[in-house]
Parts: structure tokens; sequence; C-alpha cells
């Protein structure tokens, strides 16, 4: 009785709140051997909270791709390098002589594509001795933190998104020690969205503009849409939309690109951090 017991205990899964609005910590499981109850409840706190956060993982590079077809449709990543033998897995690494990391600002991934990924799905594999923690934000929250003013007035607008400043020949990161292990120097993207999103699976409202890949509203000049962009990512910004994953190897995090920001911080200079990542296929955003 008494194992019986122990067991039972084991297994249950604990669901615990990073932070007020975003973020849910996930215990006492299993990636590898979920059943269909705790798999739709974890991936209705991602729908909910943005990011999931499940520490103390052991997943193989198989069972990672074994896992993220469990979500649907996998996207290859155009522009990091794949780990050897799986184009599944993108890696996202810096080394203990790089500068640069990968996604060290604001960003919500793919937003530049029409068809944006609903997420990923990321395995911390080697992680620095401290820092490298990632950020996340909450656009739903940001978006109803807003005046009715302000939010009708960003109902009516579309943005017009693209990677070619970052990811280009003699872009962004180009110009930085990662440089050599992007590729897609030659890819363009062009992509326009509304400025606020329904959540497909919640139908909650979002705020779906970001400082990585965000170049104007429709129709407005860069020029006019920068102070009301950057408006709305001095709100984004406060520390009151965020929680912090703090990693080690094995953990995993699971997000979605519809209703977060990310930012993965550069602070563990002269140390190896390697992530990763399976990029998870989504829909059109309406
Ligand atoms: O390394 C991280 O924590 C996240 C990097 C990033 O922006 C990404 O994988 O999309
Ligand atoms: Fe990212």
């Amino acid at each position: 009785m008494q194992t019986m017991a122990t067991a039972a205990i084991e297994h249950a899964m604990t669901l615990t709140p990073m932070s007020e609005h975003i973020g849910t910590r996930i215990e006492g499981v299993d990636l590898r051997h979920l059943d269909d109850g705790d798999f739709a409840a974890i991936r209705q706190a991602v729908f909910e909270r943005g990011v999931v956060y499940v520490p103390g993982q052991q997943l193989t590079e198989e069972e990672h791709i074994a896992f993220a077809r469990c979500w649907g449709g996998i996207d290859v990543n155009a522009y990091f390098p794949a780990n050897g033998g799986y184009p599944e897995i993108a890696e996202v690494r810096k080394s203990e002589n790089q500068k640069t990391n990968i996604g060290g600002g604001w960003h919500t991934d793919h937003s530049y594509d029409q068809v944006p990924a609903m997420g990923s799905i990321l395995i911390a594999r080697e992680t620095p001795p401290a820092g490298g923690d990632t950020l996340f934000a909450s656009m739903g929250a940001v978006f109803d933190s807003l005046s009715d003013g302000l939010k009708n007035t960003l109902r009516g607008l579309r943005a017009v998104h693209s990677a070619d400043h970052i990811y280009k020949a003699d872009g962004l990161y180009a110009q930085t020690d990662q440089g050599a292990d992007l590729k897609g120097h030659d890819i363009r993207t062009l992509a326009n969205h509304p400025v606020v999103i329904r959540h497909p699976k919640t139908g909650r409202e979002i705020l779906y503009v970001n400082p990585g890949f965000t170049l104007n509203f429709e129709g407005w000049t860069r020029e006019e849409s920068l102070p009301l962009l950057k408006h709305l990512y001095g709100v984004a910004e406060r520390e009151e939309f965020h929680c912090r994953v703090q990693w080690q190897p094995g953990s995993v995090a699971i997000w979605d690109n519809r209703s977060t920001w990310h930012y993965a911080m550069n602070d563990y200079h002269g140390h190896r951090r390697l992530m990763h990542r399976i990029t998870l296929s989504g829909e059109a955003l309406e």
C-alpha cells in the first residue's frame, strides 16, 4: 500500500505560476511518457500562460522530435545551424569565445512569416555556471493594460514584419561573431498581420508587434510608426508582464509565439551555452 501511495503521489503533475501574468512551471512529469490528460493540461497551460517550464527532463534528440510531433507539424528553421544528424533540431549556441548571442533582444520568433510558427520546444543541453536565463513577456496582459482608446486604435491597424535586417548578408548578425554560424543570408521575408490578433485557441486579444521584426504600421512610414511602436514596447518591457526561465541541462521550455515575446540574456561571456530548439508549425493570424 505504502509503495502504491508513494507512486501515485510521485505521478501527480503539479503546475505552479511563475509570475502573475505569464509562465507555468510543471513538475512531477516525464515528457517521454505522457498520458493524454497530462499532455492536454500542458497544451492548455502553453496557450493560457504563454510559456511552460519543465525542469529535470532527460529527452534524447529522438525523444525531443517525437514529443514535438505530438503538437503538430515541425518547421525547419532557415537561419540557425542544424544539429548534426537531426535537421528538425536547430542549435542555439554561444561558445566561450563569442560575444554575441542569438535572441539577445526582445522579439517574437517568426512574425516575419505570413503563417508564423506556433511556438518552440527548447531544451538546454549545456548551460553556463551562472546567467543565460531567458525572459518571457505576456502580450495579452500588455494589451489588457492599455486604455480603451488606444486599444480601439490598434484594433484598426495592421503591421509589416521582416527578418531581412537581422539575417541577410549585410544584416545585424552578419556584423557579429554569430555571423559565420548562421545561414539563409539570401532569404527575403515580408509579412503583414493585424496589430491585435485573437489567439487561435483561447480567443484572447494579443498585441502582436515586436522590436525584433516589426517594421511599420501598414500605410504608415517607419518614421510615423516608431513613436507609437516605441510606446507599446515601453509598456511590454515593464517587469510586471514578465517571467524568467533559469536553465539547467535537461530543462525544457515550450512557448507560444502568438502571445509572448522572449529575450535570451547575454550575461555569461567566457562560457558555453547550447540549446536545442524545435519549431512548431502554426496557422495564419487574424
Ligand atoms: O537561447 C534562448 O534562450 C532563446 C533563443 C531564441 O531567441 C530562440 O531560440 O528563439
Ligand atoms: Fe527567439
